[in-house]
């Protein structure tokens, strides 16, 4: 198959997973041959590239790749002129400002003179400026946590995701300053076949991600409840009802989203719904 679009994803790390079941999910397959650089895709039009996620924006600006997927946060600290063209809801993190544990603070004013090492300078340096702290920046490249314990800097401004590596070299978190998640980039300079082609992939995309966040739901009902039951679905359009054999019963069938279903499972079952069965929906496309 003829390759249109180049997709640069992250080699090796927290972003490669997501990335990878995400192409799955759409129906992409392709042979990744191990320490390669390169893979292309047997079924669609598109190539494979993978990198250190910090490139991966240069690499869309520049025309090396077409697309990527790379962390919001890399993103924004980069400042490449590419456009992000959707969030895929994977690897969210936060940028986060924290401080030693007995460190007395009460509010950003407490950061003025201070030094704070950070390996996302260009965010942190927006956020100081938009909030007028005066703080000096001390850009390092990894294990930006130990920063204060060393004596380096007297704060820190780094990526938190469950907070226990903060917690764990006995510091705080006091500001978020930048919400993140991984997103799909693309550059701003695609030729048409390349705009259909990516617009193919986001219609999978989506349809992928929309069925992840549903469920199928059957189940058996009483006759005289299924108004009831009806009533408590927030389905997606009218649920299907159907006679069972068994004289008097009827099976329901419907689409809840997954945090509503948690919601409304005690009211399902009070009002006489039984067998409930909860299937997840590989595609979803309405
Ligand atoms: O080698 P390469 O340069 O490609 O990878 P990398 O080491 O620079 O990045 P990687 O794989 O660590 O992260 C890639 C992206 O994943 C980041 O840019 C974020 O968008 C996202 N992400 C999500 C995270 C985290 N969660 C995360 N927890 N990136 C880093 N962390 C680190 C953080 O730096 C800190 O050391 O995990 C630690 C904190 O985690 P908690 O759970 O203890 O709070
Ligand atoms: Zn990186």
């Amino acid at each position: 198959m003829e390759t249109t679009l180049k997709l640069a994803i992250q080699k090796s790390g927290r972003l490669s997973e997501g990335s990878l079941e995400l192409i799955k999910k759409c129906g992409i397959s392709y042979t990744q041959t191990l320490g390669k650089l390169k893979a292309e895709a047997h079924n669609f039009p598109m190539e494979f590239l993978f990198l250190r996620d910090d490139d991966i924006p240069k690499y869309v600006a520049n025309g090396i790749a077409d697309v990527g997927i790379v962390g919001e946060n890399v993103l924004a600290e980069k400042n490449e002129p590419v456009e992000k063209v959707e969030a895929l809801g994977f690897a969210k993190c936060r940028l986060s400002i924290a401080v030693p544990r007995d460190f007395v603070y009460n509010s950003l004013d407490d950061l003025n003179g201070l030094k704070i090492a950070t390996s996302y300078p260009q965010i942190l340096q927006n956020y100081l400026s938009e909030n007028q702290v005066n703080a000096h920046i001390h850009v390092i490249s990894g294990s930006v946590e130990i920063a204060p314990s060393i004596g380096l800097a007297k704060a820190i401004c780094d990526i938190v995701s469950s907070g226990s590596t903060l917690i764990s070299n006995g510091l705080k978190e006091v500001e978020v300053i930048f919400r993140s998640e991984a997103a799909l980039i693309a550059s701003p300079k695609l030729n048409e076949v390349q705009k259909e082609v990516l617009q193919q992939l986001l219609f999978r995309i989506r349809s992928v991600r929309k069925a992840r966040e549903n469920k199928y739901i059957l189940m058996n009902v009483p006759n005289e409840s299924v108004e009831k039951v009806i009533e408590i679905l927030p389905g997606m359009k009218s649920p299907t009802v159907m006679p069972l054999t068994t004289e008097g019963w009827s099976s329901l069938h419907s689409v809840v989203k997954e945090d509503d279903f948690w919601k409304i499972i005690a009211q399902l079952q009070e009002a006489g719904a039984q067998g409930i069965l909860v299937i997840p929906i590989e595609k979803m496309i309405i």
